[in-house]
């Protein structure tokens, strides 16, 4: 059955890309709609696909589901093969915790360090509360890094990298100057082709095309 993921403007669309960066990694098949964000009608075009009037939103048959961690833990349960949570008990509870602490925190980063995945600024003048957000991230990933060998959170691909793929461009934007396994690990999430298709449909957008 066909699946349709409808996204926002991929420049911007921080929530967006983490469903989309699933499908792409797994091959999965689907059909990508994309609503440009911050226009007169987005939304009105997000109230067609969405009853949160926010979106990702993955159309699967009769099935709709809104909000990214929701539509991965959809395509966990249909594609139990494709290893989208570690295997071990143990590292898929890990891994949910830090997917599910991404998913609802953070404010302050994803406020100062908002996504844009087109531009390079400097290093902003950081704020206190962004400084513990990103030292709170840094923690987790070395945590996890230094856990599964790399390279990956829990070694192969999965849904913690998703959920983390915003803040991996949002540090490459903003010149967030990294070292030792931080910078590695920003460096494989940036080489995926996936991510670098975001990144050119993103380019594409700004171009207007
Ligand atoms: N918790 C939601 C957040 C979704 C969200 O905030 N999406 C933004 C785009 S990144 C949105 O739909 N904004 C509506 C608008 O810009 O009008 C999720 O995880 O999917």
């Amino acid at each position: 059955m066909d699946m349709t993921l409808v996204v926002g403007s991929k420049t911007f669309s921080s929530w967006s890309l983490r469903p989309w960066l699933v499908l792409k990694q797994t091959n999965i098949p689907f059909t990508e709609v994309v609503i440009p964000l911050n226009q007169v009608a987005t939304r009105e075009q997000i109230k067609r696909y969405s009853p949160s009037g926010r979106i990702p939103v993955l159309l699967h048959g009769d099935v709709r589901i809104w909000d990214s961690l929701a539509i991965a833990e959809y395509l966990h349960e249909l594609f139990p093969d494709k290893g989208l949570w570690p295997q071990n008990m143990a590292d898929r509870a890990l891994a949910r915790s830090v997917s599910a602490e991404m998913h609802s925190g953070f404010g302050a980063m994803r406020q100062q360090l908002s996504m844009n995945v087109t531009k390079r600024f400097s290093t902003p003048d950081l704020t206190d509360d962004t400084q513990s957000d990103l030292k709170r991230v840094f923690d987790i990933w070395n945590e996890c890094l230094n856990r599964s060998g790399g390279p990956f959170l829990f070694g192969s691909f999965t849904i913690a990298d998703a959920m983390y793929a915003p803040v991996t461009t949002r540090l490459t934007t903003y010149s967030i100057p990294l070292t030792g396994a931080i910078e590695k690990y920003v460096h494989t999430m940036g080489a995926l082709p996936a991510m670098q298709e975001w990144v050119r449909s993103a380019i594409g957008e700004a171009e207007g095309s």
